[in-house]
């Protein structure tokens, strides 16, 4: 018999075009739907304004992101292709280094996996410093840990002031924890 290993993961969900709310929502639902992941918590949706690579940009329409935890029996790569997939067949064209977007899919850590190849970078090198990925994570595990920064409750303070909730149903239908 094949034995299965399941992997915890935590994805980061971003959308500044579009309707935004029904793309993380879709998204989640196509996470969810892939053979071998299932959703087990997805945070509130909050909004913050785009950040670019020269800073903070108040003319770019402002995001909503959400974090989803998963179990994965695909690994960490195989992962990533269907998110860089369902981003595709959702109108994901890419332009520009933090471009406007109307759906980005990024895993923010996988298991305790390392990984920095050319595709993948784990955990993410840039979660620790982006309250729109600490705030939601914090709401689905608040005890969490970022390998090489500690528990996210303690990066929470400086970042909080920059996300706000938006106001939508639940991403995922009852707890599932
Ligand atoms: N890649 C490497 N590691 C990963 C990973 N852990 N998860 C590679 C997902 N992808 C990973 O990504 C570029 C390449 O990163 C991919 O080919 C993949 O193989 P991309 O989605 O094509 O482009 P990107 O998202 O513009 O690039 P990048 O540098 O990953 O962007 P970030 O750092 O994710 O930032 N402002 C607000 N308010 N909210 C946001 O969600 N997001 C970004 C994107 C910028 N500003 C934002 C937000
Ligand atoms: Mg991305």
């Amino acid at each position: 018999m094949r034995r299965r290993i399941v992997s915890p993961a935590v994805i980061a969900l971003g959308s500044n075009l579009g309707d935004r709310e029904a793309n993380l929502r879709r998204a989640v639902g196509a996470i969810d739907a892939l053979d071998g992941v299932t959703v087990s918590a997805a945070s509130g949706m909050v909004e913050s304004r785009a950040v670019k690579p020269e800073g903070v940009d108040a003319a770019a329409p402002s995001y909503l992101n959400a974090v989803a935890l998963v179990q994965s029996e695909l690994p960490a790569e195989r992962l990533l292709d269907e998110l860089n997939r369902i981003e595709t067949e959702h109108g994901r064209v890419r332009h520009e280094r933090w471009g406007d977007r109307t759906l980005d899919l990024d895993i923010v850590v996988f298991g305790e996996l390392t990984v920095d190849s050319a595709r993948l970078t784990l955990p993410h090198p840039r979660a620790w410093q982006r309250a729109f990925v600490i705030v939601p994570w914090l709401q689905v595990d608040p005890d969490a840990v970022l390998p090489g920064h500690g528990r996210i409750d303690a990066l929470e303070v400086a970042a909080s002031s920059e996300v706000w909730p938006f106001d939508a149903a639940p991403l995922l239908d009852g707890a599932r924890l």
